[in-house]
């Protein structure tokens, strides 16, 4: 099966033409003006944006807080209408199992069947201890060459002192293995969430109370200090603030290899969500906590400048109803995370290429072409001959509101509920499949790949 796609505005994250995309099979197989080939079909593209579908680097399918899991793989097409054709699901290291070998059961078992956008994933360090440390190698061959470990989180048993996240680094530098961390000092909070509680402040907005901004800088700052001492490259995920963003600046200006992330919530929503009354806070609920105004000015500045290099969106599907609830009479206990797989192409679009914020190469950087980098996603990520045919035909000139109602996350809310959208994806091609349909999705359970990562990702400075 071949398909021309005719007229359209090409964009990719280095440059923008009009132009057409001859596509065989799964790839692509041209990119020109006037392209001068025969094809099955042919789709008019004039008018319309045409760009490399998203790589979104952060996404639970498999959290589990306290018993409760999010909504996992069957609720994957909500990335393809969102324009993203390849995610990276963080998957916890079980207990008593390897990590490749946690990774492999959860992939047979709910994950290959089910997928229908192209996905990898990233280790979650459970116990740290030598016999992971000694597995980090043999991630990068199986195709994972990345791990994430939470520096926050006291008391809970995938929490990593400062010995294991060093050993860690020290493992993975020579293999390519791509150190992740949630940075947060995980003591700060403990004590400021009792302190707290014990004084009554029990709604939503003392989530982000408890986990002040100094919290996250001193983690941050903390974890490249490590990476530097063991010579190795390091990741920041879901960096959420100003001061953190600067450290992994000053690190990366160095020549240290130290890069980061930012989430769509971070950039158009603040700590003012959390304080809704009736608990709506709760839906805001992720860590680190939304901040104020002045962070997300500087996040989106942090983002053009390549300070921070992708835009993920940390999506965890807990609803509202019952499982947001959960802590209804102590913040601490509110699952965290929000649901936005759906969204972060219209937040990143709107909020940041119309609002003048971004250029459009700057949103096919920070939504695609990096996170293929970082992840070594080699045929992922850009409009070019042999890539893979991950296509987006986005219409710029269809408007709509954002709403939970007819999303399929799954989930009884968005908290971009009610936000105005500028732009829609109209259609989307998974490997030359059309997977999207005026908007909708028309692809089958079981159509996404595990694309295996190769590593030493982090070097493609
Ligand atoms: N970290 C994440 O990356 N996602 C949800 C919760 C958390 O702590
Ligand atoms: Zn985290
Ligand atoms: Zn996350």
């Amino acid at each position: 099966m071949s398909i021309l796609i005719k007229n359209g505005t090409i964009i990719t994250a280095i440059d923008e033409f009009v132009g057409d995309i001859f596509v065989e099979g799964e790839t692509i197989r041209a990119v020109g003006e006037n392209l001068k080939v025969e094809a099955d079909e042919t789709i008019e593209a004039e008018g319309k944006y045409v760009l490399p579908g998203g790589i979104d680097q952060h996404v639970h399918f498999s959290f589990n807080y306290r018993g409760e899991k999010v909504r996992g793989f069957e609720t994957s097409n909500a990335a393809l209408v969102g324009g993203t054709t390849t995610l990276i699901e963080f998957v916890n290291q079980e207990e008593g199992k390897g990590m490749i070998e946690t990774i492999d059961n959860y992939n047979k078992e709910s994950v290959e069947s089910i997928a229908m956008v192209d996905y990898c994933f990233h280790g979650v360090a459970g116990e740290a201890n030598e016999q992971l440390f000694a597995e980090i190698p043999k991630m990068a061959e199986y195709g994972v060459p990345t791990m994430k470990l939470f520096m926050a989180y006291k008391g809970a048993p995938y929490h990593c002192d400062d010995a294991a996240i060093f050993r860690a680094l020290q493992a993975s530098k020579d293999a390519g293995v791509t150190i992740m961390v949630h940075a947060e000092n995980a003591d700060i909070i403990d004590i400021l969430q009792k302190q707290l509680v014990a004084e009554g402040k029990v709604e939503p907005y003392y989530h982000a109370v408890s986990r002040p901004v100094y919290a996250e800088v001193e983690a941050t700052q903390r974890a490249i200090y490590l990476a530097a001492t063991a010579g190795a490259p390091l990741y920041v995920v879901h960096v959420s603030c100003q001061e953190a963003m600067e450290a992994i600046r000053e690190a990366n200006n160095k020549g240290l290899p130290i890069f980061g992330e930012t989430c769509a919530h971070y950039l158009v929503l603040d700590e003012s969500d959390l304080a809704k009354p009736n608990f709506e806070g709760a839906k805001y609920v992720c860590s680190p906590p939304l901040r104020t105004q002045r962070h997300r000015d500087v996040l989106w500045n942090a983002v053009k400048n390549n300070w921070l290099n992708a835009v993920s969106s940390d999506h965890c599907g807990f609803d509202f109803k019952k499982q947001k609830h959960m802590g209804i009479k102590n913040f601490a206990d509110i699952p965290n995370g929000t649901p936005s797989l759906e969204n972060r192409f219209d937040i990143l679009w709107t909020y940041g290429v119309e609002a003048g914020k971004i250029s459009r190469s700057k949103f096919v950087e920070l939504f695609s072409t990096n996170p293929a980098k970082i992840n070594g996603l080699d045929n992922k990520g850009h409009i070019g001959i042999g890539y893979d045919a991950d296509i987006v035909i986005f219409d710029p000139d269809k408007k709509g509101i954002i709403t939970a109602e007819g999303s399929l996350q799954g989930v009884d809310y968005s908290p971009y509920e009610g936000m105005e959208k500028i732009g829609t994806v109209e259609k989307v091609y998974l490997r030359g499949n059309l997977t999207v349909k005026d908007g909708k999705f028309i692809g089958e359970k079981g159509q996404g790949r595990f694309i295996k990562g190769k590593p030493f990702g982090l070097c493609y400075k």
